[in-house]
């Protein structure tokens, strides 16, 4: 089977890049293997007012620490962290945002959760989701999966018996498909967003939803639908972060020919004004996402 490495290299990515990708994915096992000592909560809360599971403050610790050291990454911007941190040692222009514990709520229930993170080059992380040079989620399930794109479509590898990414499946494109999730209280929904789950389920459309934003993406990735976190009554701006959650994944759904908006546009148009502003997120097989043009994105 085709190893990471061996992907990578025959792609167009520089050399550093690559460095770069594997650094990041390697963190998967030392990650994974903190899950145990680290169930409970930090009695801490992040910018987004959110208290922080400890695996939260670990993992976002511990990557920032691995990509200080790279020297490769020259600012980085996570959910877990109140400012962007600046490396002006580095040597590389890569600049990385993330959300180092997707889901971590449900570490102690043993649901999947993941660490999604995009990258951009010219040593900045504010810029829009388009410009990203790459993308990467690593989802700790029954196995440790990690999707990538460094711009020339989504693959799949999964976490071999020697601990080595090998491809699961190359140049995935998402199906139309009929799963749908969304977040938020139905009784806070808008009238918008309510009509199109209606809609939805009149259709046929079948409820995934486990409150982990990667988990719940990864399957609509790989069988086709819809994941909605929706502006509601009194959060116009939803709950997710434009910046670590909604542009690494939406650059992904978009390279495997799915689409992302926030009921009006393209998420990764936006040009972010602060790291941790939230946006209304739809992100799914394109039909879909074209589907609900009219009421919701156009
Ligand atoms: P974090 O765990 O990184 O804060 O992510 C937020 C999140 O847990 C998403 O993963 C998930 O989709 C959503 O919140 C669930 O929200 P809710 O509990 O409101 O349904």
């Amino acid at each position: 089977m085709i190893t990471l490495e061996e992907y990578l290299d025959g792609t167009g990515a520089e050399q550093e890049l690559k460095e770069l990708v594997r650094l990041i994915a390697a963190q998967a096992t030392p990650i994974r293997e903190a899950f145990l000592t680290n169930q409970t909560y930090a009695g801490t809360t992040n910018q987004s007012g959110e208290e922080q599971a400890a695996m939260d403050t670990w993992a976002d610790r511990h990557i920032t620490e691995v990509l200080q050291r790279s020297g490769l990454v020259r600012e980085v911007a996570s959910e877990e962290q109140n400012d962007i941190l600046k490396i002006p040692e580095s040597h590389g222009e890569y600049a990385v945002v993330m959300d180092p514990l997707d889901g971590s709520s449900l570490i102690q229930v043993n649901l999947a959760v993941g660490t999604i993170v995009g990258i951009y080059d010219h040593g900045t992380v504010m810029q829009p989701g388009e410009k990203m040079r790459a993308a990467l989620y690593m989802l700790y399930g029954p196995m440790t999966v990690l999707t990538l794109t460094v711009g020339e479509g989504v693959q799949i590898f999964a976490l071999d018996n020697n601990n080595q990414y090998v491809l699961l499946e190359a140049d995935v494109k998402m199906p139309e498909g009929n799963l749908y999730g969304s977040g938020g209280l139905r009784t806070v929904w808008t009238e918008e967003h309510a009509r199109f789950i209606d809609t939805c389920e009149q259709e046929g459309y079948k409820l995934r939803y486990s409150g982990s934003f990667v988990a719940d993406f990864h399957q609509i990735l790989k069988y086709g639908g819809i994941y909605c976190y929706p502006a509601v009554v009194g959060k116009e701006r939803g709950k997710l972060r434009l910046m670590f959650e909604a542009n690494p994944i939406g650059f992904i759904a978009t390279q495997a020919g799915g689409a992302i908006c926030d009921g009006r546009m393209n998420v990764l148009t936006i040009n972010p004004e602060k790291p941790h502003q939230k946006t209304p997120l739809y992100v799914g097989s394109k039909g879909l996402i074209e589907k609900v043009n009219g009421t919701l994105c156009t």
